[in-house]
């Protein structure tokens, strides 16, 4: 076994397409979890198999109140269904329940490098200033996210710009994994390296309260955020309330970019809109936010609150969200498990 970056792979994959992504249980769902994940996984499901997981592994890295997590995940399997998932289309399931993951994370963690997860910035500031006291789980994070997805061989990952590295991560291991266990000299390799599906102006939504800071439930601050279970007043207050500068809105992309919050604002109404960042400057250059903030709490309540509704109609009837949870967990462990078993002989491992 090497302990090298990985090597080009030495044949194609010519496995079928297939979407894997997820969202974890850790907090109200907000505009940029929306933009940045749930609209495309719901725009993905019409062309791709695809499997959307609630991600609860994921969520305990950092503290969770066990009383609360189940509920969690439906709120979270509620959001993917009111924003269009249809559980006959994709595949929607927690993790927990596909132990295959947590298996396959392990044998991973024998194949990623430490030097590879010492360079993820996401722990160094999810961890802050006190990583000593952060949990394993947190630092291994990125080992489980490629079991995730490679256990599904999953070949493309839509998901917002914060997530990135962490594909690059994926990328890498898979990359190491063909190589120290692949078949010698065979063509096609085991695993595919999975293609992040980052692009358009919802890929990273910035704080209400800060652009420099990405929208994050873990904010303490709810005014940073709109959530999908907000109401059309709570929705029209937040818009009205973020942070902007005093002046007009410019006439292009390059004025706009060195202006942080407004700019934020401009990409948040283009991704609602289905426009480019251009195309809203052209309506709303020269205007004032006093023209463009109503405007933008129109479009987003018009696209929001109806998300928030259906999401409250569903938590009422929790057996029909279990329900869903327990067929799709059924039906991905469908593909996890025969991955598995043949990782598992490929490794060596006694009876496999
Ligand atoms: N601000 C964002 N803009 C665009 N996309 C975003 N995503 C998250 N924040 C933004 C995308 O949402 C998906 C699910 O994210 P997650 O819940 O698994 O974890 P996260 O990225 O850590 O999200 P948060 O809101 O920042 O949660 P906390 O505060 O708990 O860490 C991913 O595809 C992510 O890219």
């Amino acid at each position: 076994m090497t302990d090298q970056a990985p090597p080009v792979a030495p044949g194609a994959y010519t496995g079928p397409s297939r979407v894997l992504s997820g969202v974890q249980p850790s907090g109200a769902l907000h505009l940029g979890n929306y933009l940045g994940a749930l609209v495309k996984f719901t725009r993905l499901q019409h062309e791709i198999d695809t499997f959307i997981f609630v991600a609860d592994l994921h969520a305990i890295t950092v503290w969770q109140d066990p009383a609360a997590l189940a509920q969690q995940t439906r709120e979270i399997a509620a959001a993917y269904i009111a924003s269009g998932l249809d559980p006959d289309k994709a595949t929607i399931f927690p993790q927990s329940a596909v132990r295959e993951h947590a298996e396959l994370a392990w044998i991973f963690q024998c194949v990623a490098r430490l030097g590879w997860l010492d360079r993820m910035t996401q722990f160094k500031e999810k961890s802050g200033k006190h990583k000593e006291r952060s949990s394993v789980g947190l630092y291994t994070y990125p080992v489980l996210q490629a079991a995730d997805i490679l256990v599904y061989k999953a070949t493309h990952v839509p998901v917002g710009e914060d997530q990135k590295q962490h594909l690059e991560l994926t990328r890498d291991i898979a990359g190491k994994f063909n190589h120290d266990f692949g078949i010698p000299g065979g063509a096609p390799v085991f695993f595919p390296q999975p293609e992040p599906l980052i692009q358009g102006p919802g890929a990273r939504v910035m704080s209400l309260r800060d652009g420099s800071a990405k929208m994050s439930k873990s904010d303490p601050s709810d005014y940073s955020r709109i959530n999908l279970t907000d109401t059309a007043d709570d929705i029209a207050a937040k818009v009205r309330k973020a942070r902007t500068d005093p002046e007009p809105l410019p006439e292009t992309i390059e004025e706009l970019a060195a202006r942080a919050e407004a700019d934020n604002l401009v990409g948040i109404f283009a991704a609602l809109s289905g426009q480019t960042k251009a195309q809203v400057l052209a309506e709303y250059a020269g205007k004032g936010f006093g023209t463009f903030k109503p405007a933008l709490a129109e479009l987003a309540v018009e696209k929001l609150a109806p998300v928030g509704e259906k999401m409250r109609g569903l938590l009422g009837d929790p057996a029909v969200l279990d329900a869903i949870l327990a067929k799709g967990a059924e039906k991905a462990r469908e593909t996890a498990a025969p991955t598995l078993a043949e990782v598992k002989k490929l490794v060596g491992f006694w009876g496999a």
